[in-house]
Parts: C-alpha cells; sequence; structure tokens
C-alpha cells in the first residue's frame, strides 16, 4: 500500500476508505462471530442521546467488554501489530488501544426499517469501521454521513456533507472525535448492516469524555 499518500488524504479529508480490507476468509470468519455474539449477546436500543443533540438510536448492539469475553477472534484482531502499524503511518501519531474495554471494540447492527445510529462524535480520536453486512444500494439508506472538518452536529445534512455506501469487507477510518457523523435509516425490509467498530487512542488520551458508549453498549 502507499501509505505516504494515505497518510495525507486522512490528514485532509478525515476520512479514509479502505476498499477490500477483509479477505474473504476474514469476512467469513468475522460474519460467524458476529452471528454468535448478536443471537448470544446482543441488546435492543432504542432510545434519542440526550448528550448529543437528542439524537435517535434504533439499533441492536454488543459491548466491547462482552466481546473482549467472548470472541478472542475480533480482541486478537483489535490488537494485532500490523493493523497498529498501518494505523500509526495514517494517522502519523502512535495509535494504541483503548483501555476502556465498554467501547474499544462494539457491534453494531442495523436491521429492521428506520433502524438507525443517529448524530454524534466519538470518544476517541479513531475509528475503524467494519463491514460485515451492508444494504446492497444505497437508495436501501444505511450511509455514513459525516461533516468534514466539523464537530458540529448542526453541519451534518449540510452544504459540505458526505454520504457514502459502502460492501460487506470494505472499512474506513474517520478522525471520529473531530468530525459529526451518522448512519441514515434503513428504507427497507430484509437488508442489514452490521458493522465492528474499533475505537483507537493515542497515548496518554484514555479519559472517556461523554456518557454515550455507556448508553449504548453496556
Ligand atoms: O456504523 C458506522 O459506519 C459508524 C459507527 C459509529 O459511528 C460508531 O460506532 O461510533
Ligand atoms: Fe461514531
Amino acid at each position: 500500500m502507499e501509505t505516504d499518500s494515505l497518510t495525507g488524504r486522512f490528514a485532509a479529508d478525515g476520512y479514509l476508505p479502505l476498499p477490500d480490507f477483509l479477505t474473504a476468509d476474514g469476512l467469513r470468519v468475522l460474519r460467524q462471530e458476529a452471528g454468535r455474539l448478536e443471537r448470544e449477546e446482543a441488546a435492543r436500543r432504542d432510545f434519542t442521546m440526550e448528550s448529543m443533540a437528542h439524537s435517535p438510536r434504533h439499533m441492536t448492539t454488543v459491548g466491547g467488554h462482552r466481546i473482549a469475553q467472548e470472541s478472542g477472534v475480533i480482541a486478537n484482531l483489535y490488537r494485532d501489530p500490523a493493523l497498529l502499524a498501518l494505523l500509526s503511518t495514517v494517522f502519523d501519531r502512535r495509535v494504541v488501544p483503548v483501555e476502556q474495554p465498554v467501547e474499544r471494540h462494539v457491534l453494531n447492527i442495523l436491521h429492521r426499517p428506520g433502524d438507525t445510529h443517529g448524530a454524534h462524535t466519538d470518544d476517541y480520536p479513531l475509528a475503524l469501521v467494519l463491514f460485515i453486512d451492508a444494504p446492497p444500494r444505497p437508495a436501501d439508506g444505511g450511509l455514513l454521513e459525516f461533516a468534514p472538518g466539523t464537530a458540529d452536529l448542526e453541519a451534518l445534512g449540510g452544504s459540505g456533507t458526505r454520504s457514502l455506501h459502502h460492501h460487506p469487507g470494505h472499512a474506513y477510518l474517520l478522525r471520529s472525535d473531530l468530525t459529526a457523523h451518522r448512519v441514515t435509516p434503513l428504507n427497507r425490509h430484509g437488508v442489514r448492516r452490521t458493522v465492528l467498530n474499533f475505537a483507537y487512542t493515542v497515548p496518554d488520551r484514555q479519559t472517556q469524555v461523554t456518557d454515550s458508549a455507556s448508553r449504548l453498549y453496556e
């Protein structure tokens, strides 16, 4: 991979698409893990997040503390030294795992019409989002929307907002603490959007700043 140009692009946009991030085998294994976690550990969440401008949450989730206990595969991938090295190169700073177990690696499942992960920013600077399932067409909803260069949730939907569709096996990296973002509602029955969100940080920045993660994942 040409990492120099990736570093510049990520610094400029706060977003970097990583197409074909997972191999076919990798996707198969993660889909199996996600399916098992969904059956055994998942909780339904339907509420508005006061601390994030009352934006909606309609989704099914598994928190990082449960994943740490139940999926060695995901916990090991999260800490993979080659992955941490790649992220450090792209971010141009040393990237380290998040210590807080609930928010460190989470599973987010949108599976009903209207399911959405409403507007927010994250507690930690980097989100690596891995797609396990995605609606086949952009018109099905479940798009990532983000407002480049601003954490102001009001900016979402305004001019400059970017709206992106992703495929299973793809991933993206987001400067998620400084970039307002959301996932648009699913528009029809029979489509699913399942992602793993791996949160990363830099040394000396391990403090959780909002109550969002505990409300969504505990
Ligand atoms: O599902 C996505 O694309 C974004 C997930 C996200 O923003 C989060 O888990 O904080
Ligand atoms: Fe997020």
